[in-house]
């Protein structure tokens, strides 16, 4: 039986899970998690970002606020740590056929000329750790927390001929954690460093690097974080690519399809932790490997978690693109596309309105239980924190109808909001979504589901998996083993492992569904009139709140 191993390095640590797979059946039978701050103290990383002063490096680089940076020499030195563990655990390592992994998106690695020499040539004597600092031209890494390339996104956006040009061909308007206009920023603060780098790595490709000890791709569904990426061809964008900086062309990865044999894990890390020279299969971003991980294959089934913010995503067959702009397309790691639409005023907001009226989680059950579908025409607008989609930079909470002291009804009104929200700005993708695997803390709350069936029509599931990226990288190295072998396995049993329970189903209720799509069109009035762009809602809410 086959080992596969599935790596994740997010913004704050990095997990493995193996899988063994017997046949077309696949299970876990090792995850583990280590966390940058308390594993690895001397990078002195809060929640894995480098403190301001930290970053403050080597001069040049620094402006006003928004920065956010790593250290790719720490995540060298978890990535061993891991692997050492891997190595460690009792399992029979010698089975483990192929590796592959996901990153946090759109953080940029930078080397210099010497690297692809010198990750050839890693002493396996030598902690890798101690290896890095010679082969980077930039001792830090910006990640996806910038937000400081405000006018670099303005620069390419008018470059390459305005934002709908740039989210046709890209997937997504301009953003500044984006690693376009996070290179765009390094080439014009530090022409000396980037005049020393020979190789821009996404966190990703990097990390594939120093596993096979040579220059690995970047498959298309983490280049597409780039505001690089032409989707449709999946190659590099010209016009994009001349926008950002000057010969960047010559030092961007070669994108290659997400199932890419991207070598062998290198004779370093057999020497030094005793692994086998396994198939390393091209790493991708956390998003697109959670698409995998959560067992989104097929259209019409998406993702909700409600997290610290809440996000839908899934799978698109065609890349059709957000024309308000908040919404991404990445490519899926399947050949197809996904959609992905944040909104940051997620858990933050339902804890803003349980803190303001002393309610435990019951209470807050409890009030959902009490107030009918469509609040009696009572909307809350619930920009606690300033909102991703749509974009709004000054947060001001907004109630129609709505007494901020009626407890229960502010409770549903926080609720019934982010999942009319989430509705309303997923529409873009054009998917029928018929299933909902929801995840995150707050899928916990079956009320909230309850909300979120009925709001979209869907039947919603609980999914059970807890690390859907690293779960996902090690489906999706499963799945270019066998490719690599001549045996494929559609993707449909790849992805087995991650259906979710079927006693955690719930349905959705047609009469609450009916109430919801009469208020929808409401809501997205109320939101529009709270952004100043239509006129007060008031009356239609009237008019829906005395009917029948
Ligand atoms: C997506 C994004 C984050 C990062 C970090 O656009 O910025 O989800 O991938 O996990």
């Amino acid at each position: 039986m086959k080992l596969y191993l599935g790596l994740d390095s997010s913004t704050q640590s990095l997990t493995a899970i193996v899988l063994e797979v017997n046949g077309t059946d696949a299970r876990v039978v090792f995850d583990a998690s280590l966390s940058f701050d308390e594993a690895f103290p001397q990078y002195g990383t809060d929640h894995g970002v480098l403190p301001s002063a930290s970053a403050a490096h080597d001069g040049a680089d620094v402006r006003d606020g928004g920065e956010a940076f790593s250290s790719p020499t720490m995540w060298a030195d978890a990535l061993e740590a891991m692997l050492t563990r891997v190595s460690a655990s009792g399992l029979d390592i010698n089975r483990i056929a192929a590796i592959s992994g996901s990153a946090q998106q759109h953080g940029s690695v930078y080397l210099n000329g010497d690297a692809e020499r010198m990750l050839s040539h890693l002493d396996p004597a030598q902690p890798l750790a101690s290896q890095i600092p010679a082969i980077l031209s930039r001792r830090v890494a910006p990640i996806w927390l910038d937000s400081s390339t405000s006018s670099e996104c303005a620069e390419i956006t008018a470059a390459v001929g305005g934002a709908a040009i740039l989210a046709q061909r890209t997937g997504s308007r301009a953003f500044e954690r984006f690693t376009g206009p996070q290179i765009r920023k390094f080439a014009t603060l530090d022409p000396t460093g980037y005049a020393a780098t020979a190789r821009i790595h996404l966190v990703s490709s990097y990390l594939a690097s120093l596993l096979v000890g040579a220059d690995a791709p970047v498959d298309p569904g983490d280049a597409s974080g780039a505001n690089l990426m032409d989707l449709a061809t999946g190659h590099w964008w010209d016009a994009a690519v001349d926008a950002t900086a000057p010969r960047l062309a010559d030092r961007l990865p070669a994108i290659l399809p997400s199932w890419s044999v991207a070598g062998t894990l290198s004779l370093y890390w057999q020497a030094r932790v005793g692994l086998p020279p396994a198939r390393v299969i091209a790493w991708s971003g956390d998003n697109p490997c959670s698409l995998i991980g959560v067992g989104l294959v097929r259209e019409g089934r998406v993702a909700v978690s409600l997290g610290t913010s809440d996000t839908i995503f899934g799978l698109m067959k065609e890349p059709r693109v957000d024309p308000s702009g908040t919404g991404h397309v990445f490519a899926a790691p399947t050949g197809e596309y996904m959609g992905l639409t944040c909104f940051s005023n997620g858990s933050l907001a339902r804890e803003r309105v349980q803190d303001a009226y002393g309610f435990t989680w019951t209470d807050f059950s409890r009030a959902l239980e009490i107030t009918p579908a469509g609040n009696q025409g009572r909307v809350m607008i619930p920009w606690f924190e300033p909102e991703i989609t749509p974009a709004v930079a000054e947060p001001r909470v907004h109630r129609y109808r709505l007494s901020p002291d009626d407890a229960a009804a502010n409770v549903r009104a926080v609720v019934e909001a982010q999942q009319m929200s989430i509705a309303a700005h997923a529409q873009w993708m054009s998917v029928t979504i018929d299933t909902i695997h929801a995840t995150g803390g707050a899928a916990a709350n079956k009320e909230i589901l309850q909300v979120m069936a009925d709001v979209f029509g869907a039947e919603v599931y609980r999914s059970t998996v807890s690390n859907s990226a690293a779960l996902g990288a090690a489906l999706r190295a499963w799945h270019g083993d066998t490719l690599a072998e001549g045996t494929p396995l559609p993707w449909s049993t790849i992805v087995a492992i991650a259906e979710p329970n079927v006693a955690s189903r719930i349905s959705p209720n047609a009469a609450r569904h009916a109430v919801y799509r009469e208020l929808l069109p409401i809501y997205e009035a109320c939101e529009a009139h709270a952004l100043g762009r239509g006129p007060d809602p008031t009356a239609a809410l009237e008019r829906f709140a005395s009917r029948a």
